[in-house]
Formats: C-alpha cells, structure tokens, sequence
C-alpha cells in the first residue's frame, strides 16, 4: 500500500489533539513526569480516576535515568519490593535491606504501565501558573516548554482539576507559583516553602512519607517537592521513596473521594 504523508500528519494531530481535548477537566492533574508523579498517576488509574500528567522535558523520568552520578542503577529498600513487583522491575539484592535496579528498566516500566492504566502523559508541556477559585487550585496553567526557552510570548492554555500533584522535584513549582501569586499561605510552619534540607539518606526517606500531603486546598506534594516545601532532608539515589510517596499520594485522593 502507498503512504499518503498527509494522512500520517493527519493521524498524529487529530489524535493528539483529541487527547489533549478529553484531558481538559480531569479528576487529578500532576505536574512532573519523574518517579513520584508516574507512580501516583499508575496508582489513581488503577483507581480509575482520569488522570493527565505534565511534563516540561522531552523525557519523562525527571532524576532517575542517571541512578547516581551517572551510574545508572538505582537503590531501593525493603519497603518499596512489593511497588516494584507491581511495575514489574526486576531487583538484585546488594546486601540485607539494599536493592539495586537499572535505572533504564525502572524509568521505562514506570512509564509504561502509567500508560497502559489509562494515564495521559503529555511531555513537552510546562505547568507555568494554577488556576485559583475561592481560595481552591481548580487547574493548572500550561504552555510549550518550548515557548518559555524561547522567551516568546504566547499565552498558556487552561486545564480544570479536581485535584493537582506537585510533583516537580527539588523545584516545587508549583508550591512556588502560589507562594508568588498569593503569598504565604502554605500549610507549612512558615507558610512559604521551608526548604529542602542537607542530604541524610535514611531521614529523608521517611520524611517524604510524611510531608506527602496537602500543602493548599487542591494541591498535594509527592516526592522530592514535599521535602523542599515541608523542610526534608535530600536522600540522593534511593528511590523507595518517592515511589512510596506516589503510593500514598493516591491512597490520599482515593480516602479524599477525588
Ligand atoms: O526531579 P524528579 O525526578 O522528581 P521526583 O519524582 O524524584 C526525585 C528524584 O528523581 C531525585 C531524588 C531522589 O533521591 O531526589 O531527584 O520527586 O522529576 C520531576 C519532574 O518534573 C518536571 C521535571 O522536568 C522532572 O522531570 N518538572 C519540573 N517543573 C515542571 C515540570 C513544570 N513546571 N511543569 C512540568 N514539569
């Protein structure tokens, strides 16, 4: 059969477009396509809640392809085997309570079985400001990562969202973006952003657990931003946590009834 160019150009706007189109009111909307918001987004699905995630790279994966310092491994520990499982990662054990997997492999499946649960991942795409009502993020404001690295200036696209994730990483962005449009009203000690914390290993891991949470009406913090925005300490290459903090970010909406 002969290829029509303009049919395959065709198929690829129409069905983007029609994606995009469904995902413009959604039960939950993430900002961040790194482990904590890709494990979040795999656990809301299952839940069957209509989840969209936007990432600002071409890469969904945020921090993890490089494992540590370019080694490409990852460390895991005990409590987050039975997330692996469920993603079908494979695990060495490197001595009792340390796991190692590839990075790649663990990138990849993450992605994958978001994917196949139902999620919309739309890479290329920044969360550049939130939609406030009555003092409630209703939506996220977003717009062609590349426009922004451009410094062109094209106004953003809106979204509505029952409920929003953080889940940008050491930036918090999103936390920030509240912070700079409405001030200090965080439901931190400060009500600004605390900071992130020296690295510490073993106390990050279980801070991230407990900083998961709402930080505003509307917008949850998972992985990395919820130590930047509650005061965690860095954990560096060990990831149980953030898929931990994805986990329980969906346990929270699930209880929420969002
Ligand atoms: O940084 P990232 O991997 O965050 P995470 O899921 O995991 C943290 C670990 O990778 C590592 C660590 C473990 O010890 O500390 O850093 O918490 O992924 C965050 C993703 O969010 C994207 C960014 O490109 C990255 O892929 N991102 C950041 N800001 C925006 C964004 C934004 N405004 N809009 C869309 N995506």
């Amino acid at each position: 059969m002969k290829l029509d160019d303009i049919t395959i150009s065709k198929a690829i706007i129409e069905s983007w477009s029609k994606d995009l189109v469904d995902s413009l009111e959604v039960d939950v909307a993430i900002a961040g396509g790194g482990p904590a918001g890709l494990t979040a987004a795999y656990y809301l699905a299952q839940q069957g809640m209509q989840v969209a995630l936007f990432e600002r790279k071409l890469s969904i994966g945020g921090g993890m392809w490089g494992g540590g310092m370019m080694y490409n491994k990852c460390v895991f520990q005990e409590e987050s085997l039975k997330i692996l499982e469920e993603f079908k990662i494979r695990t060495t054990k490197y001595q009792e309570g340390y796991y190692l997997t590839d990075s790649l492999e663990t990138v990849c499946n993450l992605c994958s079985s978001a994917i196949q649960a139902g999620v919309k991942v739309f890479n290329l795409i920044s969360v550049e400001d939130v939609m406030i009502r009555r003092e409630q993020v209703t939506g996220l404001v977003l717009n062609w990562s590349a426009v922004g690295l451009a410094n062109l200036h094209v106004d953003p696209l809106t979204i509505r969202a029952g409920a929003v994730i953080d889940a940008t990483g050491h930036a918090a962005e999103v936390a920030k973006i509240i912070v700079r449009k409405i001030g200090r009203k965080l439901y931190t000690d400060t009500g600004d952003l605390v900071g992130e914390q020296p690295m510490w290993a073993d106390l990050g891991e279980y801070a991230i657990i407990e900083n998961t949470k709402e930080v505003y009406p509307g917008v949850y913090v998972a992985g990395m931003a919820a130590n930047a925005v509650f005061g965690g300490p860095r954990m560096g290459p060990i990831f149980g946590g953030m898929l931990l903090s994805g986990q329980k970010m969906a346990e929270l909406l699930k209880k929420r009834g969002q």
